[in-house]
């Protein structure tokens, strides 16, 4: 449609002179790459700024790794403990039913026990658990002596009567938070005996995206009340909170009784060891009331296992971070999940691994061929290495040292699992420092980037000791933060 002498008027005027020689030529040539030097110059500082800019007003992303069980959602309760306060008040209810169903499945576990142990078939042998098995369990060294059998009477029939309405009550408590059971480990090291490791495998997942939280929430506003769900809902809580204050006598009862310790001290089943237990001191006169409420340390202590990566987003209003804006990712731990991890690799800031070092002597619940420390330094290995994390802090931490303190002066020995450990002190700090010093070495020949190694014990229950580590962590990750955005 144009025709050959349409020419554009800017073009034109920016033509070179028609009688321009060899020398101006090429001093116009300079001039003109110069000012598109500066240009582009000016361009990509534009571009950095807006890229800093939209950077720091994205959230900082924060994933949570390590194993099943090595502490990721209690560090995630923490943060919403410390740092919002309004969410955590929110969810504080929910939690009630779960907290209600670990104390319920301590007891049915014990009931369990105490079965067998009652049933004159179930043969006559207590205190043979093999350590293969077992999560706290001692080594294979501690074998037993022949016991006397255990004496067992009315109290303890009348006490399996009057606590059984408790196991219908465990699986109603289930299917309300939408439960799935936990799949049966893999394993070739059954030897048909109590122990907690079948005890844990009796555990039970919640679907993070499964909306327990909405489920349990009676009174998530008042409109909900009224509807017929609500009213139900209410109902369930009454029955519920009504089933554990009248076994509450007996409950105590049980735990306090010196044969039924003694039973699961010969089946080295450690209930206080697992997750979620409530049977310490003044727990059951908390729980098993009817008005109860869980307290904070409650909620940190409550166990519930979820599959699938939950987000978290939490808006800091005080601290170094405060006006910051955090999503924090709470992933599944065991093996099968781990494949989900991925995708929040490429874009996130900082990870906090947790590898819970009271574990040297367990197996994974998932693999019970596999000892739960190996694998935290392999999934180490794993993460110091995965080039897609080369942008991102990593900050360790060993978890569980109550855990490590408690099994340590129970005298259980390191050496005997992990045969490197040779003559050195059996005491927290000595141990702690050693698995540090080997998660430092994998960290160095592993590492895709060179990055500062970063470690904290930790023991996320204590949610004081812990606020002020995530003081630390929230600091440092800003820290590399901004330090990155000035770089640009
Ligand atoms: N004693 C003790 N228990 C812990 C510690 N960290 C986590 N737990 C408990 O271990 C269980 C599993 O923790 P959780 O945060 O759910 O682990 P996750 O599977 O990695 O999310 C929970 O019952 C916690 O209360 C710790 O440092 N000390
Ligand atoms: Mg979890």
């Amino acid at each position: 449609m144009g025709h050959a002498s349409d020419v554009d008027p800017l073009t034109q005027a920016l033509a070179p002179p028609p009688d321009e020689t060899d020398e101006q030529r090429a001093e116009r040539l300079q001039k003109e790459e110069r000012a598109r030097r500066v240009s582009d110059e000016i361009d990509e500082q534009i571009r950095q700024e807006r890229a800093a800019l939209k950077k720091q007003k994205r959230p900082i992303k924060v994933l949570l790794l390590g194993q099943s069980e090595s502490g990721k959602s209690t560090t995630l309760k923490n943060f919403q403990l410390a740092y919002a306060g309004q969410a955590w008040a929110e969810e504080r209810i929910a939690w009630r039913t779960v907290i209600q169903l670990n104390l319920i499945r301590s007891v049915v576990n014990i009931l369990d026990v105490l079965n067998q142990e009652m049933t004159p078939t179930a043969g006559d042998d207590s205190g043979s658990s093999d350590s293969e098995d077992g999560p706290p369990a001692r080594p294979a060294t501690a074998s037993s002596a022949p016991t006397t059998p255990l004496r067992f009477s009315e109290k303890h029939r009348l006490l399996r009567l009057r606590l059984a309405p408790l196991r219908s009550l465990q699986g109603d408590l289930q299917m309300r938070l939408g439960a799935c059971d936990w799949p049966t480990p893999k394993s070739g090291a059954e030897s048909g005996v109590e122990s907690t490791a079948k005890a844990r495998a009796q555990d039970f997942f919640v679907w993070s995206n499964a909306g327990w939280k909405a489920a349990l929430r009676p009174n998530g506003g008042r409109r909900s009340l009224e509807d017929a769900r609500g009213r139900r809902r209410a109902v369930e809580d009454g029955e519920t909170a009504e089933v554990l204050a009248s076994c509450a006598e007996d409950i105590k009862t049980l735990w306090a009784d010196d044969v039924v310790q003694e039973m699961l001290h010969r089946r080295r089943l450690r209930l206080d060891l697992l997750p979620g237990f409530f049977l310490q001191s003044g727990d059951v006169d908390r729980i098993a009331r009817r008005d109860y409420t869980p307290s904070d340390d409650d909620v940190v202590r409550a166990r519930l296992r979820t599959l699938g990566v939950q987000e978290h987003r939490i808006h800091f209003e005080s601290g170094p971070a405060a006006g910051t804006e955090w999503c924090l990712y709470d992933v599944g731990g065991s093996r099968t999940q781990r494949a989900a991890w991925q995708p929040y690799f490429d874009d996130c800031d900082a990870i906090i691994f947790l590898a819970p070092i009271s574990c040297f002597d367990e197996k994974l619940a998932e693999d019970r061929n596999v000892n739960r420390l190996e694998d935290s330094f392999a999934l180490w290995k794993m993460i110091c290495s995965n080039k897609l994390l080369s942008r991102a802090q990593i900050i360790l931490f060993l978890n569980k040292c109550d855990l490590l303190e408690k099994k340590l002066k129970s005298g259980v020995r390191v050496r005997d699992w992990v045969t490197s450990f040779g003559n050195r002190k059996n005491d927290v700090q000595t141990v702690a420092q050693y698995f540090a010093q080997h998660f430092k070495e994998i960290a160095k020949q592993n590492a895709s980037v060179l990055r500062p190694f970063r470690v904290h014990l930790t023991s996320v229950i204590d949610t004081q000791a812990t606020a002020l580590t995530l003081g630390v962590v929230g600091e440092s990750i800003l820290r590399s933060q901004l330090r990155d955005a000035d770089l640009l």
